[in-house]
C-alpha cells in the first residue's frame, strides 16, 4: 500500500516531464557559466520575479546562507524572527560562516514582525553596538503555519528599511504558495525586497535546487560566495531543466495542495484528543497539537507510520503535516481514518 507521507513538501518526487526534461538536457560547465539550461532557468527566474538576475543554488540554506553574507560583512547584524528558518533550521550558518549576528524579534502567529519591534531593534549608530544591515522576512511562514505574509504587510517593512538604510532579503522558500492563497502574482510580493531566495524542491517538486533573485550587483557577489561555498555545480543543467518544467507547469497545481490541507485541517477538528484551529490553515501547511495526558506527539507519529501514514512530531504535543504534489484526496481521507483510528487505540 502506498504510504502516505505527510512529513514535508520536500519530500515530493519529480514529474514525468521533469524526469524527460533531465534526460534530454543540454549541458555544460556552470562554473564557466556555460551551462545553456542553467542560464535559461537563471533567466527565466529573474523575469518571473521582475529582478535584474538569478543564481540557481543547492538547497534553500544555501541560498539564505549566500544572501546574507552578500548583504552583511562579518560583526554587522541581521534582524530575525524567533521562528524564522534562518535562525532555527540552517544549521547557525550565517554566525558561524559569515560572522553575521541574529537579532531576534519575537514573530506574530501571522509569522510577521512587528513595525516597532523592527524599529526598536535597528542599531544607532554608537561603537558599542554592531551594525544592523538587513532584516529577514520570510514567505510563506513555515513555522507560523504557513501563513502568507501579505504585499502591503512586506511593503510596510521595505519602507521602513530603506528608511534607516537597510536591506530586506525574504526567505521565499514557499513564495508560490503564498501568490496563489492570497492570489496575487508573485511579483507583488517580492517587488520592494531587495533579494530572495525561492526553493524549486518544495511545492514545485524539483528533486534539487533553490534560485536567489536580485540585482545584478547583488547575484555577481553571490556567485562568488557559492563557489566558496562549494556550490558551483558544473553540468547543473540536470537540476536546472527540472527547475524549468517546475516553474512552468508546477505553481498554478498548488491550489490543490491547500484545498487537501483544509480537507486535511477539517477532518482532524471532529477527531477527539486533537485541536488544530482550521483558521490559521491558509496554506499546504496543517499543524495540530495532541492531548498531552492521553498520548505525546511522538507516540503519535509512530502509531501513524506502523500504518502508512507519515507526519513530523515538532514538539511534546506538536504535530505537522504538509500537503503536495503526489497526494490526493484518497490520501487525506486514508490518513483521517488512520489518524481516528490511532487516536481510539492510544
Ligand atoms: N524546510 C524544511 C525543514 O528544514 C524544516 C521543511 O521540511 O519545511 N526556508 C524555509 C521557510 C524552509 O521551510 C526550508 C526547508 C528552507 C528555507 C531550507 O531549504 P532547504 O531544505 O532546501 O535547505
Amino acid at each position: 500500500m502506498k504510504t502516505i507521507d505527510l512529513r514535508s513538501d520536500t519530500v515530493t518526487l519529480p514529474s514525468h516531464k521533469m524526469r524527460e526534461a533531465i534526460s534530454q538536457a543540454e549541458l555544460g560547465d556552470d562554473v564557466f557559466e556555460e551551462d545553456p539550461t542553467v542560464n535559461a532557468l537563471e533567466k527565466q527566474a529573474a523575469e518571473r520575479f521582475g529582478k535584474e538576475a538569478a543564481l540557481l543554488v543547492v538547497s534553500g540554506t544555501m541560498g539564505n546562507l549566500a544572501s546574507v553574507l552578500v548583504h552583511c560583512g562579518r560583526g554587522t547584524e541581521v534582524i530575525l524572527g524567533d521562528q524564522s528558518h534562518t535562525f532555527r533550521y540552517e544549521a547557525g550558518g550565517i554566525a558561524a560562516l559569515g560572522g553575521v549576528h541574529p537579532h531576534l524579534i519575537p514573530n506574530a502567529a501571522d509569522g510577521t514582525l512587528s513595525l516597532e519591534a523592527i524599529e526598536a531593534a535597528i542599531r544607532p549608530d554608537n561603537v558599542h553596538f554592531p551594525r544592523t544591515r538587513l532584516i529577514c522576512l520570510e514567505n510563506t511562514h513555515n513555522r507560523c503555519s504557513g501563513t502568507p505574509l501579505t504585499a502591503a504587510y512586506t511593503a510596510e517593512v521595505a519602507d521602513l528599511a530603506s528608511r534607516h538604510g537597510i536591506a530586506v532579503h525574504l526567505d521565499g522558500a514557499r513564495i508560490f504558495n503564498a501568490a496563489v492563497a492570497l492570489n496575487v502574482d508573485v511579483t507583488e510580493l517580492t517587488d520592494c525586497v531587495d533579494s530572495l531566495t525561492f526553493c524549486l524542491s518544495k511545492g514545485l517538486s524539483s528533486p534539487v535546487g533553490s534560485v536567489i533573485c536580485g540585482s545584478k550587483a547583488f547575484i555577481d557577489e553571490a556567485r562568488r560566495i557559492r563557489k566558496a561555498l562549494g556550490g558551483g555545480m558544473r553540468q547543473a543543467g540536470i537540476i536546472a531543466a527540472a527547475g524549468i518544467v517546475a516553474l512552468e507547469e508546477m505553481t498554478e497545481r498548488i491550489a490543490e495542495d491547500h484545498n487537501l490541507a483544509a480537507r486535511l485541517a477539517q477532518g482532524i477538528a471532529g477527531l477527539k484528543g486533537l485541536t488544530i484551529d482550521v483558521d490559521r490553515v491558509l496554506t499546504n501547511i496543517v499543524y495540530f497539537d495532541v492531548e498531552s495526558e492521553r498520548f505525546t506527539a511522538e507516540a503519535f507519529v509512530n502509531s501513524l507510520d506502523a500504518q502508512g501514514v507519515r507526519m513530523l512530531a515538532l514538539g511534546p504535543n506538536r504535530i505537522r503535516a504538509v500537503t503536495h504534489y503526489g497526494i490526493e484526496a484518497v490520501d487525506i481521507e486514508r490518513a483521517l481514518v488512520v489518524m481516528a483510528d490511532v487516536v481510539q487505540a492510544l
